[in-house]
């Protein structure tokens, strides 16, 4: 846990309400909750040249990204971003793009397959008024041989507010009702191409149309441990309230799969195990309620 007086406090709430437990077994479950709380998401943005990447974080998040690919070099090293709002951080990572040309496609194979390992989550942007998606659907494929989780790709519809017919008077942060029939279409036929576990989603980064819908989305397709630290990114702006409480809620989850780890009440006596239901319970319900003073 951060050494901030803030942060140690923290810790001392966990341990006063674990306190009947053996001490070891406390300080077990602290030290696993610190780790989960340091732990630093890696999410890797991917879609073509021109497609809207940069543009998106910097709609999303607090500090600005400059995402580019060195299309020149020799070697298509992945750009890595830190990205740190206080004591959190976390990575984006600019994929490279498989099937642009024949010759990179091997060092891909091999770049992906370390790489995949380690990606929270795929961001993969998409233009709205760009129909030509074969690049992409055989990045998508060749990822998914080379091992790639299907559960991790969200699929973005970008710069939403170019999908044709434009409006007569521009300027309006919601698309109009032609509009958003046009953008249904084309989800939808992305879903069809590109499968994934997520609805498809169409944002302007422009406006900022749909981006609490995409948040509210990435707080569920991130893996319990990540959800928190990319929040803490996140402008202001693009957090609501039901996105807020999603977040704690899946930190409360986080706590209890954390004291799963290191008890199972099924292995003690009957009359330990509904106490120590009782008391993960508990610890569930606070870790959310500690959520604002960890990472607000
Ligand atoms: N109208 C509109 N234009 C956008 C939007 N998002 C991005 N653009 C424009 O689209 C162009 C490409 O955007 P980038 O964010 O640079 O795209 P990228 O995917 O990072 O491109 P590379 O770095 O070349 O891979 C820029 O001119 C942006 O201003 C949007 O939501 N609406
Ligand atoms: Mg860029």
């Amino acid at each position: 846990m951060p050494q901030t007086p803030e942060s140690q406090d923290t810790s001392d709430i966990l341990r006063t309400y674990l306190n009947f437990l053996p001490q070891q077994t406390t300080e077990r479950i602290i030290s696993r909750l610190q780790q989960a709380i340091h732990y630093e998401p890696v999410i890797g943005i991917m879609g073509k040249s021109g497609a809207g990447k940069s543009s998106l974080c910097n709609a999303l998040f607090q500090q600005p990204v400059c995402l580019t690919s060195d299309l020149l070099g020799c070697t298509r090293e992945p750009q890595r971003i830190v990205l740190t709002v206080g004591e959190c951080s976390m990575i984006l990572v600019d994929l490279p793009g498989v099937g642009e040309t024949p010759e990179y496609d091997a060092e891909y194979s091999a770049l992906y397959q370390t790489l995949l390992t380690e990606l929270d989550l795929i961001i993969w942007v998409l233009r709205a008024d760009d129909r030509a998606r074969t690049v992409d659907i055989v990045t998508h494929r060749s990822l998914l041989a080379y091992g790639a989780d299907a559960s991790r790709f969200l699929f973005v519809v970008s710069q939403a507010d170019r999908i044709p017919p434009l409006p007569e008077y521009p300027g309006q942060d919601s698309p109009s009702a032609e509009q958003y029939l046009s953008l249904a279409v084309i989800c939808a036929q992305i879903a069809g191409q590109l499968p994934s576990s997520f609805p498809v989603m169409a944002v302007s980064a422009h406006t900022g149309y749909n981006l609490h819908a995409l948040v509210e989305l990435m707080v569920h397709a991130l893996p319990l441990q990540a959800s928190s630290a990319v929040y803490c990114q996140l402008k202001p702006e693009n957090r609501t309230a039901a996105s807020q409480s999603a977040v704690r809620q899946r930190f409360g989850e986080l706590a209890g799969s954390t004291f799963d780890s290191v008890i199972d009440p099924d292995s003690l006596p009957s009359g330990w195990r509904s106490l120590l239901r009782r008391l993960r319970e508990k610890l569930v319900q606070l870790a959310s309620e500690l959520w604002e003073r960890i990472f607000g």
